[in-house]
């Protein structure tokens, strides 16, 4: 059997919380004159922690903004996403996305998380999967954000794995780049699954079930 740990990001991943990032950044841009903002610039920050998205954001803004008032923006665009986590519920979790967790767990793998939220818990939370993972580290936990293996490589001990018998599933190249640094093979999922580094092309997480058994 290959593999007994498999490590997952949350977002893109798990749930599509993808899509509230983008609403809420937009949102934020909108509110400081950015009326620019596409969903490429949106797919850059897939995985990336939020300061460095909000980087990303201000790249489109002729203003310069200091070290508080970056802050500010940050907290702002958080208050916005967590209004639209609180919308969530377990009928979020996909029935492909819950039929396979359930199933690997089933089979014996032990499962973690690997995200660079901050939000984490509460997330998993609202899907109904707060006990579920034996091991979760998330954008609180890391000083390095992606493509740092720091949150994998915690992940993998937190499991008493090492990383070659763990698989990370990720739809960010910045993901991918971040579990090959760490020395793990990677499953990617949209973008990531036509990305180089990427020794597992998925088109849906339920595909990991062959991969693995
Ligand atoms: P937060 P992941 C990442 O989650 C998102 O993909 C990325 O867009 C976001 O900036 C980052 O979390 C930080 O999120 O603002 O909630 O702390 O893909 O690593 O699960
Ligand atoms: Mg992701």
């Amino acid at each position: 059997m290959k593999f007994q740990g498999i490590i997952f990001d949350l977002d893109g991943v798990i749930c599509s919380t993808d899509e509230f990032h983008f609403l809420a950044w937009k949102q934020l841009a909108e509110s400081i004159g950015i009326t620019n903002f596409t969903r490429a610039d949106g797919d850059l920050q897939r995985g990336v922690s939020r300061m460095e998205s909000l980087g990303i954001l201000l790249r489109k803004s002729e203003r310069k903004f200091s070290e508080e008032e970056k802050i500010a923006l940050a907290e702002q665009k958080n208050n916005i996403y967590r209004q639209m986590l609180g919308t969530m519920s377990e009928t979020d979790l996909s029935e492909n996305v819950r039929t396979t967790l359930f199933a690997l767990k089933k089979s014996g793998k032990k499962l973690a998380v690997g995200s660079s939220s901050k939000n984490t818990k509460y997330i998993l939370e609202r899907l109904g999967l707060g006990d579920f993972f034996d091991a979760v580290v998330d954008g609180n936990m890391i000083s390095r954000g992606k493509p740092d293996p720091e949150v994998f490589l915690k992940a993998a001990e937190l499991l008493g794995l090492p990383p070659d018998d763990c698989l990370v599933v990720e739809d960010a190249t910045a993901g991918i780049r971040a579990a090959r640094a760490g020395g793990f093979e990677a499953a990617g999922l949209g973008d990531a699954a036509a990305f180089g580094m990427t020794a597992y092309p998925l088109t849906a997480l339920s595909d990991l079930l062959t991969i693995v058994s």
